[in-house]
């Protein structure tokens, strides 16, 4: 697999592909990443998934989070609520800051997200190429009821304020419409050996990205097989708020619901191959290869098997279809 294209989000994206560049190394790998859970707080640009991304392929994740950077302080954050200027709830680290600062003024200088994301991974050669899914303002927003009523909030305030305790009953991708794949998305996808499916939010990381305008048909035409990995073990989301994610788009939080969500190829949906747990088995769905092995990435070793599977699924598809 000499170029493979790997649809991820923020913690459970950025894991896989820590392992997938250890069993891959001789690969192109170019990461299309989920930018609909950016935010605009306190002036700056914060964009969650990208610098999950980032910050895990480079080696300094706060690894018991899964975000932000490690050896992390708190003390700018300190110092705002010490104003009183808020919001207190996002977790503005020091070291994050930094990251921000610097995106914002390349932003507000005219860069792209794309050339700002280049040029912040410079600093710790990630060994892959990072993209962000558009270079537009995308933001995920919910529709909740509370007693403050009926309204719209913020991904970021749903996800980190309320705990996604509150029902989500919509998730808009405010101006997806507006949005174009960002420069070398749709080359990677045209150009690719095999495509993953990270095992990311497939409503708020794969979902959104799959709403680009261009992106969706451009995996459909794409003569790589496609490969998913599924995010859900056992009928629960590994990690984050993924049922709470897919109940409101009527998705039951199980590997078969999620892979029928996807669709088979053959059947004008995105899967050729569903990798799910072996919790998950006996399973069948018509149209795509479904295999079983241990998901859950507790450390290097499994992650790296996990990606290896990919690899080794998207290798017989290929064969099977006569591919490279
Ligand atoms: N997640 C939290 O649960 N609490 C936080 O305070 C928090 C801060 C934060 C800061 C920067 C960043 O890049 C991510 C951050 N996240 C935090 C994670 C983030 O909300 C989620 O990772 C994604 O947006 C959902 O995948």
């Amino acid at each position: 697999m000499k170029r493979i294209v790997v649809l991820a989000g923020g913690f459970g994206g950025a894991r896989f592909l820590r392992g997938l560049r250890a069993v891959a190394p001789e690969s192109k790998i170019t990461v299309v990443a989920n930018t609909g859970d950016d935010i605009t707080l306190f002036g700056l640009r914060i964009c969650p998934d990208l610098d999950t991304l980032m910050y895990t392929l480079g080696g300094v994740i706060n690894e018991k989070t899964g975000w932000g950077r490690d050896d992390e302080t708190f003390n700018s954050k300190a110092e705002l609520a010490g104003f009183g200027v808020g919001p207190s709830w996002f977790g503005l680290g020091d070291r994050d800051l930094a990251t921000h600062l610097i995106r914002t003024e390349m932003l507000n200088a005219g860069y792209s997200l794309t050339d700002v994301t280049s040029a912040l991974v410079k600093r710790w050669e990630l060994g892959l190429e990072l993209l962000p899914m558009c270079d537009e303002r995308v933001e995920t927003h919910v529709r909740i009821s509370d007693e403050d009523g009926d309204r719209f909030i913020h991904f970021q305030e749903w996800w980190i304020r309320l705990g996604a305790k509150v029902a989500a009953e919509q998730f808009v991708a405010l101006n997806i419409e507006q949005s174009r794949p960002a420069k070398g998305v749709l080359e990677a996808i045209a150009g690719a050996d095999l495509i993953i499916l990270a095992p990311s939010n497939p409503v708020v990381s794969t979902g959104i990205i799959l709403q680009v305008p261009g992106i969706l048909t451009a995996l459909k035409n794409a003569d790589a097989p496609i490969v998913g990995v599924s995010p859900i073990i056992n009928g629960a989301p590994v990690r984050g708020m993924a049922d709470k994610c897919l109940t409101a788009i009527g998705v039951e939080t199980n590997a078969h619901a999620v892979g029928a969500h996807y669709g088979a190829r053959s059947a004008g949906g995105l899967l050729d191959g569903w990798l799910v747990d072996t919790t998950d088995l006996p399973m069948e769905i018509n149209g795509i290869e479904v295999r079983a092995l241990n998901l859950l990435m507790i450390d290097p070793v499994t992650t790296q098997a996990i990606a290896q599977e990919a690899l080794n699924l998207g290798r017989a598809l290929s064969n099977q279809r006569g591919g490279s």
